[in-house]
């Protein structure tokens, strides 16, 4: 205040302004009803339960945690090979391998429950009801935050994703699991599909509060000299940085049509990919497939969110959010 007097005054002349600490920063962010106190997440099914990332780093400190997909009965999954590497990508055909509902409530839970800040269960069923009655299963289990139904797992049996291309399917099953639970649903959605902002309006009219944008888009890969595909399944799901531009596209496809909030996955290694989920409308994303190269990536990239947001003058990583130039 003074300054401003100074100044009206002619008086002393004002310098820069006084630079923001990193620590000054606000990271929290609301994606729909639920709180985080930053945006960092992982990515369900690259760190396991969440627990294998304990060595590397404190639960608490990512924004969410997101747990590999849990099914009604225990999956054995796909055959191996179950990945293979290309050019800055990765090709997974897992299959779901998961021990089921009830070990996950027994064994899993009780040991996971208050590590994280927010857990969220990400689910899959064989048909709508089996994704309703995981839903209500884990509705009121203490410790769990969120649901995130897996619609969009590119490695299911038949190989059609019979949940995440029809619209009419999507709002269906998304209706169904909103009446068997009051927690917040996220809804992660297909890249394999024509129109991915049709798919989460669907998710939005059948009571999804966010959705997740992307799941892996279908690919393969074979040796010429072998014939041996890569995959034991020969077509799975790619992810990693070979397929940031096209996740990239999606999320501003559903944030220009789509009055819901979303959190960017795909192929995210560093605060420049994670601030650009921000700039196109995210309001938070997961990191997946870097854990492998980097397991501590999720508090390497909180702090670096709130050194580059200092250094930009933002004082709140809200302001980043949706601040795309576009005509
Ligand atoms: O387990 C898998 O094969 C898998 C799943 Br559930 C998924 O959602 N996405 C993916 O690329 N792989």
């Amino acid at each position: 205040m003074q300054r401003v007097v100074d100044e009206q005054r002619g008086g002393a002349k004002a310098g820069p302004p006084a630079a923001l600490q990193p620590s000054q920063v606000d990271l929290s962010v609301d994606v729909g009803p639920l709180k985080l106190h930053n945006p960092i997440m992982t990515a369900s099914g690259t760190a396991g339960l969440g627990l294998e990332l304990e060595p590397f780093f404190e639960l608490s400190v990512a924004g969410a945690v997101v747990v590999k997909t849990i099914t009604k009965k225990p999956r054995k999954g796909n055959p191996m090979p179950r990945l293979a590497e290309t050019p800055s990508g990765l090709l997974n055909s897992i299959g779901l391998p998961n021990k089921g509902i009830d070990a996950f409530l027994e064994v899993t839970l009780p040991r996971l429950a208050g590590k994280a800040r927010c857990l969220v269960v990400n689910i899959a069923g064989t048909c709508t009801g089996e994704f309703a009655e995981l839903a209500g299963r884990l509705d009121g289990q203490p410790g769990v935050d969120a649901l995130e139904l897996n619609i969009s797992c590119p490695n299911v049996e038949g190989g059609d994703l019979p949940f995440a291309r029809d619209p009419l399917v999507v709002q269906r099953l998304v209706s169904d699991v909103r009446a068997a639970t009051r927690l917040p649903i996220i809804t992660k959605l297909s890249p394999n599909v024509a129109d991915v902002a049709a798919i989460a309006q669907a998710a939005k009219d059948g009571g999804s509060d966010a959705v997740s944008v992307i799941n892996t888009l279908l690919g393969m890969s074979v040796d010429w000299r072998t014939g041996e595909p890569g995959l034991g399944t020969v077509v799975g799901g790619l992810s990693g940085p070979a397929i940031k531009p096209i996740a990239l596209r999606m999320c501003w496809e559903v944030a220009r049509r789509v009055d819901i909030p979303i959190i960017g996955i795909g192929g995210i290694v560093s605060v420049e990919d994670a601030l650009e989920y921000l700039t196109v409308g995210a309001r938070a994303v997961q990191v997946g497939t870097t854990h492998y190269k980097t397991p501590d990536i999720v508090p390497r990239l909180v702090q670096a969110l709130r050194e580059r947001l200092a250094a930009a003058g933002r004082q709140r990583v809200t302001e980043q959010i949706g601040t795309l130039r576009a005509s």
